[in-house]
């Protein structure tokens, strides 16, 4: 069944890119399987943050959460390294990749229900609260308890695809064996502190060694989002994590 869900969310991308009103590209997604009752999910909600939600509010009786990557192909990011202000190819990707993980998300929910069992989505209202720039529910975390990935000083979930791309989840009833937590780090600062080019290359003084300010960072992805108001809602900067050793793969590989 692991199969038959990363191959449902495989050929999704693989369709919806060769939609004519779709100029973005993906390569394969990677997909992970987190216990719903994994203690990571509760650690989460008592160390870092208390108001997040519990895969069982999402979906009562939930079982698994789905956890997906969707990696860019590399001439997004490319795109994306001169200039300060982001590059038209990287607010694009990012507006019709939103697209692409609410279809992928309600077709999930939708297939799954359609072969007996129960499935369900965080509301996208609850997905971001604009006056803390917080969420109640982090796909990076989820992502990280399903095996995908560690995370890096630029914030990012790192992926063996990097961290060039977007994340999605749903919960589920079935029962799946859950994917490990990756052992060690892929973030060569966190693994061996011989790297901090995603710091330097931050371009509003929001990510800095010292930590991360995320009204700072808003107020360059606000710049972008009026610059490509044509695209839609492209809240963009995406600077620190382009043309990095983790861009596109596990730096450690
Ligand atoms: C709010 C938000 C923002 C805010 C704040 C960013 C921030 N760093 O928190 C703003 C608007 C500034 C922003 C900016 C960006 N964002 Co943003 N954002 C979100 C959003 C909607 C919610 C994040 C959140 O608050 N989660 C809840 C909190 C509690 O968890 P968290 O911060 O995700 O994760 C923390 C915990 O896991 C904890 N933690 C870490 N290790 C451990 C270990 C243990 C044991 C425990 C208990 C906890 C713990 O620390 C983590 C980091 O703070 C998510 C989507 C989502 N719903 O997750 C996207 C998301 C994080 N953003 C994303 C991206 C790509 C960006 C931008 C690059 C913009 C762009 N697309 O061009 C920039 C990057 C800025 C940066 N370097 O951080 C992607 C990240 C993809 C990836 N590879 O990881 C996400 C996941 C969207 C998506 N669906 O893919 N974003
Ligand atoms: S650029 Fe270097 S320090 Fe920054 S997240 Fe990637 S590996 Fe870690
Ligand atoms: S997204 Fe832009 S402003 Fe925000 S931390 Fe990264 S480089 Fe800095």
């Amino acid at each position: 069944m692991k199969k038959t869900i990363a191959r449902e969310i495989e050929n999704y991308v693989l369709n919806f890119q060769k939609r004519d009103n779709i100029d973005s590209f993906w390569k394969t997604p990677l997909v992970g399987f987190a216990a719903a009752n994994n203690p990571n999910f509760l650690l989460l909600k008592e160390v870092a943050a208390p108001d997040h939600l519990q895969p069982e509010d999402i979906l009562p009786g939930g079982k698994t959460v789905i956890a997906y990557f969707l990696p860019f192909q590399e001439w997004i990011p490319k795109s994306n390294v001169e200039n300060v202000q982001s590059s038209e190819e990287w607010a694009r990707a990012y507006v019709e990749t939103n697209i692409l993980i609410s279809e992928i998300n309600d077709h999930l929910v939708n297939w799954l229900k359609g072969l007996g069992h129960k499935a369900a989505k965080l509301p996208p209202s609850l997905n971001m609260d604009y006056e803390r720039l917080t969420s109640l529910w982090s796909n990076r975390h989820v992502a990280y308890i399903a095996g995908l990935g560690t995370f890096g000083i630029n914030n990012m979930l790192i992926t063996e695809k990097g961290c060039c791309g977007r994340l999605g989840n749903i919960v589920t009833d079935i029962q799946l064996e859950a994917d490990k937590i990756i052992e060690g780090e892929y973030c060569f600062y966190k693994h061996n502190g011989s790297c901090s080019v995603c710091v330097d290359r931050c371009v509003n003084g929001a990510l800095t060694m010292e930590g991360f300010d995320r009204f700072k960072c808003f107020e360059m992805l606000t710049e972008n989002e009026e610059k490509y108001e044509y695209l839609g809602e492209a809240s963009v900067c995406g600077k620190c994590l382009v043309e990095l050793p983790c861009s596109f793969k596990n730096p450690n590989d």
